[in-house]
């Protein structure tokens, strides 16, 4: 991109932004002051935007993108505290830590494969992805299994849009998505080298139809963080989150229940299904309530399908949800 072009997309992103030049000299309150602080900033970080390389630039495919106003009452946890404490395994077990352990994890540029019982298997860098289907946001709880739970505004698109850009045959039942393995950069698949990585997950194929279930490359607004999952991720807000599989790089879509990290851990604890069910305990402590981010004390009850139980209930229908946790 010459200097000029680039002067081009500033101004047009700019004015995008509805953002005005401030006049210099002028006696300004503090309010006013305060709006062009944040205007030489964002100039700022246009700048170092437009200047960084493109395979760099291409991770911010898709933004801003369109809130989705059909997923906009919540109010979200603050994003200090959902970039700040993960669970990303591949980076250790310190939920506090994962953050700092990303270092080496290269996202940009990120391929993934999608295929098995398709019309039109394709592997595609997930900012074509992004392209294909544009970002809208929509705010989801989100609630671990260990009883912690938050409010993310995540930056997406519906799974069903990508499944049906391969053609699912007729024969396919569940889908089956693998995270990336590379014990070289993820020190948690040496230190924990009895999990059975890379770390898998799976829905059947119609959860993974409902218009809920959410692919992710961002959130508030931004690229996803590496801990958060970069470049790709699954959304599921219905189930514990351990079913959201972070940094996916194959999607299959194959015939028979798949395979699963958790489940191969612990069936009993981890069950396929993992819908979020305040009447199922886990086997080592109740999932009668749950604790929001950022809170100390006040636990608050935890909601049958994590609160979508009026999209997705009749999913299940005729199953004991106490057998198929
Ligand atoms: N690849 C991978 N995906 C993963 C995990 C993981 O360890 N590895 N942890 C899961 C669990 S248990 C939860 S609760 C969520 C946490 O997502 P967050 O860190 O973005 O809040 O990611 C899920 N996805
Ligand atoms: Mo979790």
């Amino acid at each position: 991109m010459n200097s000029q072009s680039n002067q081009h997309a500033k101004t047009s992103f700019l004015a995008k932004l509805g953002l005005k030049k401030i006049h210099e000299g002028q006696i300004t309150p503090e309010k006013v002051f305060f709006n062009r602080r944040s205007f030489v900033q964002s100039s700022l970080c246009l700048s170092a935007l437009l200047a960084l390389p493109k395979s760099i630039q291409a991770a911010t495919a898709g933004f801003p993108s369109t809130r989705n106003p059909a997923f906009n009452n919540l109010e979200p946890t603050a994003e200090e505290l959902v970039n700040s404490y993960n669970n990303f395994y591949e980076f250790g077990t310190d939920k506090g830590e994962v953050k700092n352990q990303v270092g080496k994890f290269v996202t940009e540029p990120w391929k993934v494969e999608i295929g098995g019982l398709v019309e039109k298997p394709i592997t595609v860098d997930a900012d074509q992805i992004v392209r294909w289907f544009g970002l809208e946001q929509r705010v989801y709880r989100l609630r671990c299994v260990e009883t912690w739970a938050a409010v993310v505004p995540w930056d997406g698109f519906p799974l069903n849009k990508l499944l049906n850009r391969v053609r699912p045959l007729a024969s396919a039942k569940y889908v089956a998505f693998t995270s990336f393995l590379d014990p070289e950069v993820a020190p948690g698949q040496k230190s924990l080298p009895y999990y059975p990585w890379p770390y898998t997950e799976g829905l059947r194929l119609d959860e993974a139809m409902h218009d809920l279930a959410f692919i992710s490359t961002g959130m508030y607004g931004k690229p996803l963080p590496k801990q958060n999952g970069a470049a790709i991720r699954l959304v599921v807000p219905w189930k514990y989150g351990f079913k959201s599989i972070k940094s996916i790089v194959k999607i299959s879509l194959v015939k028979d229940e798949p395979k699963t990290l958790w489940n191969a851990l612990g069936p009993k604890e981890y069950g396929f299904y993992a819908n979020v069910n305040p009447a199922v305990d886990h086997p080592r402590w109740s999932q009668r309530t749950e604790k929001p981010l950022g809170t100390w004390f006040g636990r608050q009850n935890t909601l049958q399908f994590n609160g979508y139980a009026e999209q997705v209930a009749a999913l299940y229908q005729g199953m004991d949800l106490k057998k198929f946790f």
